[in-house]
């Protein structure tokens, strides 16, 4: 196997929902390195034994396997430092490692609390009581009630983006001119919800919203492709 990813999938195997996933998916495309797609769901514990733990994305890269997103990052760079930086210098990689954790701690919970009815409905079958369970234990309340209370978590999730706003009002990434891993990081929430939910997460004179375009476009469009609902209909 030359270079794989696995990665969290829904009922279909191009439904790819994880935030984590989502920025290795771009970081691999900005590497251009060709991949594989391997898709794996929660309870396919047992498929992930080789890498040590039971999270994804963990990447198969030759006789390499690396988890966690922030790792595959690192590794990607430095292994392959002659194809475009995901970090540009040790300051970027710096501020990124900001840019995760803030958005691991605002933006994913927010997004999330949005999106929570219809990640439910979309996660495959097999992975729906184990989903619950931990969901409703680590969120202390019934899907059912969370997502009844989906509409008015909307607009905690737009103000928990507010730090963005004027960065993305002053440049076309938060890497500047081009996006760096920090984008690869803010956006995989936005494909989390894309995948799953038809919720229009931003409007469309929103400064996100044009940036989200620009992301979209990335690549020949390759992450407009994959399975989800328009942003805008
Ligand atoms: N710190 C890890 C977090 C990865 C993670 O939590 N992935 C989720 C999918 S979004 C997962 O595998 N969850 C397994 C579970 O909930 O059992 C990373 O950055 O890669």
């Amino acid at each position: 196997m030359a270079t794989a990813l696995w990665e969290l999938a829904g009922v279909e195997d191009d439904r790819l929902f994880s935030p984590y996933c989502w920025r290795i998916r771009m970081a691999l495309l900005h590497k251009g390195l060709a991949f594989e797609s391997l898709p794996w769901r929660f309870t396919d514990q047992a498929a992930l034994s080789f890498s040590g733990q039971g999270r994804v994305p963990v990447l198969v890269d030759g006789s390499r396997c690396v988890h966690d997103s922030w790792d595959i990052a690192v590794y990607l760079d430095e292994h392959y430092n002659g194809r475009p930086a995901l970090f540009e210098c040790s300051q970027a990689r710096s501020l990124a490692l900001f840019v995760k954790h803030w958005c691991e701690t605002q933006v994913h919970p927010a997004t999330l609390r949005v999106i929570i009815g219809d990640l439910f409905d979309a996660v495959h079958p097999r992975d729906k009581a184990y989903f619950r369970q931990t969901r409703e234990q680590r969120l202390g309340e019934r899907l059912e009630t969370l997502s009844q209370q989906s509409h008015s978590a909307l607009p905690l999730f737009r103000a928990s983006l507010d730090p963005v706003r004027p960065v993305l009002v002053a440049q076309d990434f938060l890497g500047g001119k081009g996006p760096s891993f920090a984008d690869y990081i803010l956006f995989g929430p936005f494909q989390w919800a894309r995948a799953v939910s038809p919720t229009r997460l931003l409007d469309p004179d929103d400064p996100i919203y044009a940036w989200r375009e620009r992301m979209l476009d990335r690549f020949g469009g390759a992450a407009r492709q994959m399975r989800g609902y328009p942003v805008w209909a």
